[in-house]
């Protein structure tokens, strides 16, 4: 059986100490549940902090601690009191959470709070890399573990590691002003499969990647030099049956069974039946909105006076980070709002908001659910609210109206609620009037269609989701492994060389022989280079060519006087050892004139651009061009050019950093066919760094040795990692 090790900041469990004996109860959160379900596959452990820190416990309670939770199949890494306040309540309470929440201005830089945030992710990986021996893959959670990855991925390369982000990720604009910005994402991208709950989340982190980092991103996919990582949205679920089944279960119960709060309940509908409740449940957190929700309670209230006596907000804010500054005043500013509220418009019979600032049993989080005809959730971020999740599961009579803040990620599936901008008081004053009055067919269709949505995608179905995908990958990872040049490949490659009596060796240049530079003209052969296709080119059993998409002219006057055949323009032009350059097919060009004044106008919006004439065809460079704008821009021209391709048989090229137009039959593929039409050979060789090259890979035959030079996608057999590989393997063609 495979075995999966779960990280996360904290143990889902409770730890309680009664002087020395211990007792332990299992959390019953939706994360634990979801994860539950996928242990039927998996021997696991769970590694984290146990909610205790050191300074609270002897070596003996310790220890007594490590062997309790090791019935539960977990694993403690414990923290003492000066690094859970840097490193939990300082970066990542202090810095992360504001940040990447968009609340800049609570944003605390502090050095050592981020010494403190790598020390206490080396901590966590020192136990995981004690306890690694067995272990398959690796699910870290959360933004307190970001660099953990990386951590464990260089000691370790071969376990699939996955991780997934419970918060938003903010857009580049926002995440570039953390002054560890590169180390975060260096620290994320050591998983193999990275996770958010939106997909506007995953673009703002490929995005960050791109523009921090240079990286190519291909759709969802990271090329790292050795690895690929991917990236995807998986928007977490809720345990669906749990929370519907539990509201059916408490609706059956007889009167003198009932809850507390179920009582009060019933007493309130007695007394004013026509009464509406109205749902308000978070934690007591900045990024939720709740001073804005009350600002926009108390305006509905001023611009539709029919309605006071009608409506009572029940407002429950479960205490979180009591000690941290911004969270005291946001207290402070809730208690005196809802004060003011109440004052203003109560009544002997009525009390607009009924204020709760405490944790409830579980059974009475449904009791309130499913006796709340409205929900209002207004965060202004919020990664995903499962709470808006929650509240539609525990809707068993098919009525209820969901009011949700369009900043939670929720809100990309729930569109059946009333979707408002939270900082728009208007705007949910007139949500609260629609909800009010909302038929009750109209209620059925959406609350229907919603808990549809949420049974179909539960917590269950989203970790085996994430599981699968990150086994995905690691098939992918495996088929570039088997693709990878090794020594054993490098050997056969050789021997046939040796063997064989007629060779041909195309080699594209750039990318391939030599690396890039920001100017072309730069990427001059150096000595090193020229000596090893001199040597190669001696050989009377060797052909030598170079097929490339430079121009006549560089590679005139770099190799015009060398033994080696040219292709140049992608296979337009062709030259043959002291022969003169002809055409390997006909073709015009009159198509130029139409496509360069689309091309002229993308150089002009795109800084550091620029347009290459080339014979028969035209390219467009931008890797001068910032990261993210340039493939942005590549994408918006090949759009643009599309009708313009078909009317004129015409083809586009991407290659690295550059797109091209050029007719549709000329390609590397077709000019290497033409020459190995000439003679009989026994041992072809074709190698290159692009999509250019993939025709040249597609049209040599089987029998030929392809290689691509990066860990990428291709039609070639193999991959080689550098250009270094690539001169090593011809230095060694040299030597036999
Ligand atoms: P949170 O910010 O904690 O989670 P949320 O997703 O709404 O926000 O989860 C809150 C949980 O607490 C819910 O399961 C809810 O039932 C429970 N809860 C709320 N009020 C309670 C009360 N008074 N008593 C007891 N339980 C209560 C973070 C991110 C979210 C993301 C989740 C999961 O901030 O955006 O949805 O992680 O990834």
């Amino acid at each position: 059986m495979q075995k999966i090790l779960i990280v996360s900041n904290r143990l889902p469990l409770q730890i309680n100490l009664d002087k020395e004996s211990i007792s332990i109860k299992p959390s019953v959160g939706g994360l634990a549940t979801g994860i539950k379900s996928i242990y039927k596959s998996f021997e696991s452990l769970w590694i984290g902090w146990p909610g205790i820190v050191d300074e609270e416990i002897n070596s003996k309670v310790r220890s007594d601690i490590i062997s309790a939770i090791k019935k539960e199949k977990c694993l403690p890494v414990f923290i003492n009191r000066k690094d859970m306040d840097l490193y939990y309540f300082g970066f990542s309470n202090k810095t992360i959470w504001p940040l990447f929440h968009y609340f800049t201005q609570y944003v605390d830089y502090n050095k050592d709070f981020w010494n403190s945030y790598i020390q206490v992710n080396e901590k966590f990986a020192e136990v995981i890399l004690k306890n690694i021996e067995g272990i398959d893959k690796i699910w870290i959670h959360d933004y307190h573990l970001l660099l953990l990855p990386k951590l464990i991925k260089e000691k370790h390369k071969d376990i699939s590691i996955g991780f997934f982000l419970h918060i938003p990720f903010p857009s580049y604009e926002v995440f570039r002003i953390l002054p560890w910005r590169k180390e975060i994402i260096e620290g994320m991208l050591g998983a193999d499969l990275i996770g958010f709950h939106t997909y506007d989340y995953e673009r703002h982190f490929l995005s960050c990647v791109r523009r921090l980092l240079g990286r190519e991103v291909v759709l969802n996919q990271i090329n790292l030099e050795n690895r690929v990582v991917k990236v995807d949205a998986f928007p977490m679920g809720i345990d669906y049956d749990k929370y519907y089944n539990s509201a059916i279960k408490l609706q059956q119960k007889s009167v003198k069974d009932k809850s507390k709060i179920r009582q009060e309940i019933d007493k309130h509908f007695l007394m004013s039946p026509e009464r509406k409740l109205i749902l308000s449940i978070d934690r007591l957190d900045y990024s939720k909105g709740i001073s804005n929700r009350l600002i926009a309670f108390e305006y509905f209230l001023d611009k539709y006076p029919e309605y006071r006596e009608k409506v009572t907000l029940i407002l429950l804010a479960v205490p979180s980070r009591i000690y941290v500054e911004q969270y005291m005043n946001m207290k402070r500013e809730i208690d005196e709002l809802v004060g003011k509220i109440n004052g203003k418009y109560a009544t002997i019979n009525w009390t607009p908001i009924w204020y709760f600032y405490r944790t409830l049993s579980f059974e009475d989080l449904i009791e309130l659910y499913s006796s709340c005809e409205i929900a209002l959730i207004t965060p202004i971020r919020d990664g995903m609210n499962l709470v808006a999740k929650e509240y539609i599961a525990s809707q068993i009579n098919d009525k209820g109206v969901l009011i949700l803040s369009e900043m939670a990620g929720a809100a990309k599936e729930l569109n059946e609620a009333i979707i408002i901008n939270p900082n728009n008081k208007e705007e949910i004053a007139d949500a609260l009037k629609e909800a009010i009055n909302m038929p009750d067919q109209e209620q059925k269709n959406r609350i229907n269609i919603m808990q549809n949505i949420l049974k179909r995608y539960s917590i269950i179905k989203w970790a085996q989701d994430f599981i699968n995908s990150l086994d995905n990958v690691s098939k992918i990872q495996k088929k570039y492994l088997a693709k990878k040049f090794n020594k054993d490949i490098e050997s056969e490659i050789i021997k046939n060389y040796k063997k064989a009596k007629a060779r041909i060796l195309f080699l594209d240049y750039d990318g391939t022989l030599v690396g890039f530079q920001t100017d072309p003209q730069l990427a001059e052969p150096d000595k090193e280079l020229y000596k090893t296709l001199d040597k190669l080119a001696r050989d009377s059993k060797n052909e030598i060519v170079l097929i490339s998409g430079r121009d006549k002219a560089i590679f005139g006057k770099w190799f015009g006087a060398k033994n080696y055949t040219l292709i140049v323009e992608h296979g337009v032009w062709i030259r043959k050892p002291t022969h003169k350059w002809r055409m390997v097919e006909q073709m015009n060009n009159e198509w130029k004139d139409l496509i360069r004044p689309s091309i002229e106008f993308f150089v002009d919006r795109t800084p550091g651009t620029f347009i290459e004439e080339k014979n028969y065809s035209i390219a467009w460079h931008y890797r001068k061009a910032d990261h993210e704008l340039g493939a942005q821009r590549a994408i918006e021209l090949k759009d643009e050019l599309t009708s313009l391709i078909s009317t004129y048989n015409l083809d586009i090229l991407e290659g690295n950093k550059v797109i091209e137009i050029k007719n549709s039959n000329i390609n590397k593929g077709r000019a290497a066919l033409h020459l190995i039409a000439d003679k009989k050979y026994d041992f072809i060789l074709g190698i290159g760094d692009d999509w250019t090259d993939e025709y040249m890979f597609e049209e040599l035959p089987d029998s030929a040795i392809t290689i691509k030079v990066g860990l990428v996608y291709t039609s070639a057999r193999y991959n080689v990692e550098s250009i270094s590989g690539v001169r090593d393997l011809l230095k060694k063609m040299i030597i036999q």
